[in-house]
């Protein structure tokens, strides 16, 4: 219904202020926003269609914008034809879904919210610790279908309702576990708790609540509201169980009436002629455009709209991981490989920076941008994927830690051009960050990537294996500390009176090997290798980072400005101890090809194979840029 078509009746109470009570938080929460997002891309990266099983969030406008932007959705995956993209929804899905997807060559992306596969974590870990796990929440909800899921049948039972209880059969002493569905009712969800602890003696339950911050915050804001309304009225959808949720909270904290809209057109006229306080509020999956749409109508229809104080959200998600839409790596020439390699990489920085909201933060995300994005040759990130390919590690994995790699090497590039350090203007042929932006966001876009590339290495999707991801981060920590790239940068400050070569190669291979050696160690991770096999490449690293910065040093005298992307002949001016200073640049020269036989040495155990490895070590020692 349009708002200039509504006749009102004010029931003879023009004097007196109809308002509105707008609650705050409402609307969108992170895990929503997230899933939606990750359908977007996936349709922007890939064209339609874009398969989703079942409601990628519990709202009909949201499905159907969707639908017009070419997603296709579906109620089981196997209305998908192999091959195709199938995104799972954020209330998530159980094991054998993703498994079956997979088995029929879907390629599948899981845009379960975060806090949802904590509870998934949780009730594994309960059940592995030998308790019986009582879900509460609302059978048949896909959320609960999906958290049902991760565990075989019979180890979990599901409540809705206090007395549920009295039909488990279990005894008073067998050992429990509670998990809650992520929209139930605060209040509910409490009566719950107390019924489990008074039926069984040896009960254990989540470290903080799992009913995430969105429904708590939301269902406190509507109680707060409602309170002084004679009406609520929830936007959101039927399908949704934290709408739904909101419709009841208002009528249990005493609101006369409360009801659930989809947008404008429902709006019940007849009880809103009536009312002289009406609370509004909107479920976690209501899109703002279907609030303004209510807010507008009844401001037309002469209530005044009063925004109210809530607690302000700040939960950020990282988004949603596409890498299982990467080709195989495998796919296509050699060029073709490295130029996917390349744009996949750089589309994985793009997305871990994310999106920002404020001014100063979208700042900072431009300048980490600036930093990592523009340009650079990648040869880090393409030495990890390399090795890993090389001893059957996954692409999808070595990826991220290139990504991971590359910035920390962009932040070292950053905060190596300040004016404290090489004070330089110019880096891969753009102004350098601090003059771009100012010193102040150049030193804080640094330190962003390098906390940014940590978070990528911790995170599940880079490695399933803690021990894995530990020993990534460890490895990470350790190549840019003290005895890594700040302590080889440290020894390029002040380096000693009368340096010799032994000198050199102490600060090279720290400021530029480290990071380089970093790169051959973490492919080897992400795959299998004998020890004999992780020695040999430890070795190529060691020669490589090496035989990497003498040609940088030979750069800085033989290269092209323009090419380079950066001043040269500044080492010699600044009297810095480099290899041309100390061995002259044929002895540079001759070192660096002692180095690249070395490294070609190590790498015969792997025969044919390493020849990518080989590729990249002959573009290291005769690289223009
Ligand atoms: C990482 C905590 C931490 C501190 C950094 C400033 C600093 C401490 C270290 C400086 C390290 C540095 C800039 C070494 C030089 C490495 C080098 C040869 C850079 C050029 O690398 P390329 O050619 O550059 O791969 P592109 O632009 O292609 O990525």
């Amino acid at each position: 219904m349009g708002s200039s078509s509504i006749f009102f009746n004010t029931g003879g109470r023009e004097g007196a202020r109809r308002r509105v009570l707008l609650a705050n938080p409402r609307g969108f929460c992170a895990g929503v926003d997230r899933a939606i997002e990750a359908v977007e891309q996936a349709l922007e990266k890939h064209g339609s269609p874009v398969y989703v099983r079942r409601a990628i969030v519990h709202n009909s406008a949201v499905v159907q914008r969707l639908e017009q932007m070419g997603a296709v959705f579906v109620q089981e995956l196997d209305e998908v034809p192999p091959g195709a993209i199938a995104v799972l929804s954020a209330h998530g899905s159980a094991r054998s879904v993703k498994a079956a997807g997979q088995q029929r060559g879907l390629r599948v992306v899981d845009a379960i919210c975060p806090l949802v596969a904590k509870v998934h974590a949780e009730v594994e870990a309960w059940y592995r610790a030998g308790r019986h796990v009582l879900l509460i929440g609302h059978q048949g909800h896909p959320e609960i279908v999906g958290t049902l899921g991760q565990l075989p049948a019979g180890a979990v039972s599901v409540i809705s309702q206090p007395q549920d209880l009295d039909l488990l059969d279990l005894g008073p002493n067998t050992a429990v576990a509670y998990a809650v569905q992520t929209t139930f009712s605060v209040r509910d969800a409490a009566a719950m708790i107390a019924a489990i602890a008074e039926r069984f003696s040896d009960v254990a339950g989540p470290r903080a609540s799992d009913i995430c911050y969105a429904t708590t915050n939301r269902q406190a804001a509507i109680a707060e509201i409602a309170r002084k309304s004679d009406l609520v009225l929830v936007v959101g959808d039927t399908m949704s169980s934290n709408a739904r949720r909101l419709v009841e909270v208002a009528l249990e904290t005493g609101c006369p009436m409360a009801q659930l809209v989809g947008d404008a057109a429902d709006i019940p006229w007849t009880i809103v002629r009536e009312a002289e306080t009406i609370g509004l509020t909107a479920a976690a999956s209501t899109p703002e455009s279907a609030v303004n749409s209510v807010v507008e109508a009844l401001r037309s229809a002469g209530f005044a709209i009063d925004e109210t104080d809530g607690t302000t959200e700040r939960v950020r998600f990282r988004p949603v991981s596409l890498d299982p839409l990467d080709p195989p790596a495998s796919e296509g020439s050699l060029e073709d490989r490295l130029d996917r390699l390349r744009s996949d990489l750089e589309a994985k920085i793009e997305r871990a920076i994310g999106r920002s909201r404020g001014a100063g933060e979208r700042r900072l995300a431009e300048a980490m941008r600036y930093a990592v994005l523009g340009g650079g040759k990648r040869f880090r990130a393409l030495l990890v994927a390399a090795v890993a390919d090389l001893v059957g590690g996954s692409h999808a994995q070595a990826l991220r830690v290139g990504a991971a790699i590359e910035c920390v090497h962009a932040q070292s590039l950053v905060h190596d051009d300040l004016p404290c350090m090489d004070n330089d203007d110019l880096r891969r042929g753009r102004p350098t960050l601090h003059r771009k932006f100012d010193e102040a966001t150049a030193v804080l876009a640094g330190d962003a990537l390098l906390a940014l590339a940590f978070e990528i290495l911790a995170d599940n999707d880079t490695h399933p294996d803690g021990a894995v991801r530990a020993d990534l981060v460890l490895g990470l920590a350790r190549a840019v500390g003290q005895d890594g790239l700040a302590g080889g940068q440290m020894m390029d400050l002040y380096p000693p009176a009368n340096p010799t070569k032994a000198d050199l190669f102490a600060c090279e291979s720290r400021k530029t090997g480290a990071l380089i050696r970093f790169a051959v160690e973490a492919g080897a991770m992400l795959g299998q290798c004998s020890q004999a096999e992780r020695e040999r490449l430890l070795r190529f690293a060691e020669n490589l980072g090496l035989v990497f910065q003498i040609r940088d040093d030979m750069l800085d005298r033989i290269g092209d400005a323009a090419v380079v992307g950066k001043a040269l002949d500044k080492d010699a001016a600044a009297g810095r101890a480099t290899a041309t200073a100390l061995l002259g640049l044929d002895g540079a020269a001759r070192q660096a090809s002692q180095l690249e036989s070395a490294c070609h040495d190590a790498l015969d155990l792997f025969g044919q194979k390493a020849s990518p490895l080989r590729d990249l070590t002959r573009f290291a020692v005769s690289r223009m840029h």
